[in-house]
């Protein structure tokens, strides 16, 4: 097992590659835009092929890397990779309609309602996410045992369900409306933001054979990285470029969300950021130079401008 990274720019590079991997994974687990009924193919496409960083299914490869070395990151984890992206994909379709965010544009482009009518986003989405698990179900025909495969449909449905991402959407739309503390921001985004990063590792984890310790180590790294991205993400809102972000700035306060800027400050926020990408880098130390890629990740989430 190749262990380490020479260079910062090997890492880089590294990413790259998953990058480039990622997209074609994305692409192959959709079916072809001229698929008859052709809307909602080509509305599917549409917002999972658009700009997104894909950094969720670059975390399932890097932590099967992490687990297995770099060959462990193969059709299997792939095809996991893809799945978590059309989960976070269907939410961000579901989160820009009219009857949650309202937002109008998304990774650089015009929002999925915006361009397929409200009615096609909704039903993009619900299939989104349905195509998800239905590439999930083809792991064990790519070499993964039945056993592990169904453990990793199960991360994901957990992650996206009522104690995940909708519960912490749920509370979320609520905290819109009335006064919020620290902590209730911290359990929403541990939610909303949190529960996918760390399905994302485990399923790597999972699927480059860790153990149940290596797994717990991944998901303490996921849970503070989830928390460093979300403070980011509210950090960016404030301060970031509508053109660089791909999504209009400033929409926290126009809707007069709480968020934890808003709360503490944005000198506070970004302290508070670093801490936590320090937490995810110590939550890694057993396991030496295989978690570099995963180490180099969440320091790039935090010097992210986008
Ligand atoms: C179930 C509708 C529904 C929502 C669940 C995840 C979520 C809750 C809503 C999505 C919108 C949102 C603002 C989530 C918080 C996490 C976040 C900042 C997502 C954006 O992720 P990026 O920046 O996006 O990785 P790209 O486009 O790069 O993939």
């Amino acid at each position: 097992m190749r262990t380490g990274y020479a260079s910062e720019e090997a890492l880089s590079q590294r990413f790259e590659e998953l990058v480039r991997r990622a997209r074609s994974a994305v692409d192959r687990a959709l079916l072809p835009a001229d698929t008859p009924p052709r809307v909602i193919h080509e509305a599917m496409r549409y917002s999972a092929l658009a700009g997104g960083k894909l950094l969720r299914p670059v975390l399932v490869m890097a932590a099967a890397e992490c687990a297995g070395g770099p060959e462990a990151v193969n059709d299997g984890v792939e095809c996991a990779a893809a799945a978590v992206e059309l989960v976070h994909t269907y939410s961000l379709v579901h989160d820009d309609l009219p009857a949650m965010d309202d937002d109008d544009m998304r990774r650089g482009q015009p929002a999925n309602h915006v361009v397929y009518g409200e009615a096609i986003a909704i039903l993009a989405g619900d299939a989104l996410l349905t195509r998800a698990f239905e590439v999930l179900a083809t792991l064990p025909e790519r070499g993964v045992e039945p056993e592990r495969a169904v453990r990793v449909i199960r991360e994901l449905a957990e992650a996206a369900g009522t104690l995940g991402l909708i519960g912490g959407q749920v509370d979320d739309l609520a905290a819109t409306e009335g006064r919020v503390d620290l902590a209730t921001l911290q359990s929403i985004h541990q939610r909303k933001t949190g529960a996918l990063f760390r399905a994302c590792v485990r399923i790597g984890g999972l699927l480059g054979g860790a153990g149940e310790d290596d797994l717990a180590r991944l998901t303490d790294y996921a849970s503070a990285l989830g928390a460093a991205f979300q403070l980011v993400d509210d950090i960016l809102d404030v301060v970031g470029d509508t053109a660089e972000m791909g999504k209009r700035a400033g929409s926290d306060q126009r809707r007069g969300k709480v968020t934890i800027p808003s709360l503490i400050g944005l000198e506070e926020a970004r302290r508070m950021a670093e801490e936590e990408t320090e937490r995810a880098v110590a939550s890694l130390s057993g396991f030496g130079p295989r978690a570099d890629l995963l180490r180099w990740l969440v320091r790039r989430i935090l010097a992210r401008r986008r």
